[in-house]
């Protein structure tokens, strides 16, 4: 394919305090105590399937340009699960030198083109793009291709691609941000995409570029979410994709594999799908704290409660955090979460490892990843202050896609509607202005207070399908913090609504009555806030059979659905789960 001249006005624009920001972050090291850790420890049974692992021979180095912000880790992790080694680029120089070149946007976009700009970066993209070289962005590594974006701006872009990349509309009723899988409508030869099988691909992101009669001739493909946006382009050998394929399992390996290798005939067809529209996710959940030995380990509780109820009234110990990992990723999970449930006591960064357990998850794990627990500025022993944002900064580099913050965001929420003022201090509106609010999750932990009359109290209440225990028709959902252990005084309904105000991207919702239960998700509190926010909500608790799944996703707006008791006892696994759902007629990723 002939690449036709390229129309390019790389431009520059000031440098903004996001970017200042970011580029503070992203260059602090923190120095935190690293606990000796082996990788043996954790990972000794987990074999990752590496069929679709070749070994690269010849020139197998691929530069790689990395900012410094956000999940970089899992895009290194995929190229070097394909067999090759990464050149980072230190210099404009670097990008001109080299022969395949690989561009993981992440974070927002104007912070992205202040680095870029700052450091004549910008300028070596463009050249290196205009002369037709290897090339693949990633999401925001697409968007920054296009002229200009709406987001925190207008801010001009690398200005190679006609159009305004812009904000999904929530107005008709779709969740903002795009979370999941969804399927590609092919428009041209891609190359990249031949062996894809009409398969999902994992989308993240609240801003899309729309196709237009100028930018017609570079889009391989669209994808449909209330409106038609491009997913991804191509023109002779530049490629660039609006989803993760490091996150998009076999499918984005295959993906990433076609760019690596052009000319390869190792390439393998995966299975043919039915993809058609954004799927149902899945989410196996662990749970993990260290045991009373130390040791790390995936516990689960029952209400919130995970010691044995024995004489040694032990924590339940149910795996390996890394292992159990690896195999929910086989099975077909479409997203792993580890909560670090003592979070709120331990320092993350200093006393767990579960930094080390990201590091080596992310290494054979290529769906997203969620980390929470412990989110919350701290000051250590030696007086050392780490604010939240640095904490999550750790997170993300050591694999993490996703943080979820639980007790600081109700304080948060309970401050912001006290005062009616957003601070711009706390740590969920810090980290979503940095990783955008896509990468923050919110996690409630609600317990039901049951009522006799709604007008009992000053928060939302429902009213019961099942009454409670003595004939109660309405209940309200207090929020907790510290692991369910305090009760505080705002309900999950305005919690959910203040948190989406603030910048959460996603809430994660679970349920402390129903946890560890195996009797169903509580549809009614999933119903409530479901209805009640416009960003994506993951029902958790309670999951105790396939048709518990069927059940929330028909009788609530539920995005995602969660589970760890079931799971980890192999009771149900992730495979049965999905059959039923589509035997239900309800999309999934296979
Ligand atoms: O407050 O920011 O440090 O975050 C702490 C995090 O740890 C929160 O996300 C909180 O939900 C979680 N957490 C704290 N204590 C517990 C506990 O169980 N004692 N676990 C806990 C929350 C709930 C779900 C569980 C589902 C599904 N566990 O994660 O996996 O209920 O279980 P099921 O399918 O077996 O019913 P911070």
């Amino acid at each position: 394919m002939e690449a036709p001249p390229f129309s390019s006005s790389c431009s520059s624009s000031p440098l903004s305090s996001t970017a200042r920001l970011l580029s503070s972050s992203s260059s602090s090291s923190l120095l935190f105590r690293r606990n000796s850790f082996s990788k043996t420890h954790y990972s000794a049974k987990f074999k990752s399937p590496r069929n679709l692992s070749v070994r690269a021979s010849g020139d197998s180095v691929v530069t790689l340009l990395d900012y410094g912000a956000g999940n970089v880790r899992s895009v290194r992790n995929a190229i070097r699960y394909l067999g090759f080694d990464i050149k980072d680029v230190q210099t404009p120089e670097d990008i001109l030198k080299a022969d395949r070149l690989v561009f993981p946007g992440v974070g927002a976009f104007a912070a992205a083109m202040d680095v870029l700009n700052k450091n004549g970066m910008a300028e070596a993209l463009c050249s290196y793009i205009e002369k037709d070289r290897p090339f693949l962005g990633i999401c925001l590594g697409l968007q920054l291709l296009f002229e200009s974006s709406e987001e925190n701006g207008p801010v001009n872009g690398l200005g190679l691609i006609p159009g305004v990349v812009g904000r999904f509309d929530s107005s008709n009723g779709f969740r903002v941000p795009h979370i999941g899988w969804n399927a590609l409508h092919i428009k041209n030869n891609s190359e990249i995409l031949d062996d894809i099988g009409n398969r999902h691909v994992y989308f993240v992101h609240s801003y899309r570029a729309m196709p237009s009669d100028d930018n017609k001739e570079w889009i391989s493909s669209t994808c449909n979410y209330g409106d038609n946006f491009i997913a991804s382009i191509r023109r002779g050998n530049v490629h660039a994709v609006q989803f993760h394929p490091e996150k998009s399992g076999d499918v984005g390996l295959s993906i990433l594999r076609r760019f690596l290798y052009p000319k390869s005939t190792t390439t393998k067809k995966l299975t043919e799908g039915k993809a058609s529209k954004l799927a149902k996710r899945v989410i196996a959940c662990l749970d993990v704290r260290a045991n009373d030995k130390g040791d790390l380990v995936v516990t689960k509780g029952d209400q919130y409660d995970v010691r044995e109820h024995t004489e040694e009234n032990e924590v339940r110990n149910l795996g390996k955090p890394v292992e159990l990992a690896g195999q929910y990723y086989i099975d077909g999970a479409d997203e792993v979460s580890f909560l670090n449930i003592t979070g709120f006591r331990d320092f993350p960064l200093g006393d767990l490892p579960m930094l080390q357990v990201l590091r080596y998850t992310s290494e054979n794990v290529f769906v997203p990843l969620t980390v929470g627990g412990g989110i919350r500025d701290f000051t250590d022993a030696n007086g050392r202050h780490y604010t939240s944002l640095e904490v999550a900064s750790e997170y993300f580099r050591s694999g993490a896609d996703k943080i979820s913050i639980g007790s600081d965001a109700v304080y948060a929420a309970e401050e912001y509607l006290r005062t009616g003022v957003k601070t711009g201090k706390t740590s969920l509106e810090q980290i979503s202005r940095v990783y955008g609010n896509q990468a923050v999750v919110v996690s409630i932990d609600p317990r039901r207070v049951y009522l006799k009359n709604p007008n009992d109290v000053e928060f939302k209440a429902v009213k019961l399908k099942n009454p409670g225990p003595n004939g109660e028709e309405y209940a309200w959902y207090q929020c907790t913090v510290n692991g369910g252990r305090e009760g505080r005084p705002i309900g999950a309904y305005e919690l959910a609504k203040a948190v989406e105000e603030l910048g959460a991207g996603e809430i994660l919702l679970n349920c402390i009555d129903c946890d560890g239960q195996g009797k169903g998700f509580d549809i009614d509190l999933i119903k409530l806030i479901s209805d009640a926010v416009s960003i994506p909500v993951i029902a958790s608790s309670g999951a105790g059979a396939v048709e518990h799944f069927t059940e929330v996703f028909t009788k609530t707006n539920a995005s995602a659905a969660l589970a760890a008791g079931i799971f980890h006892r192999k009771e149900v696994p992730v495979q049965s789960v999905k059959e039923h759902l589509l035997q239900e007629g309800i999309e999934v990723r296979i």
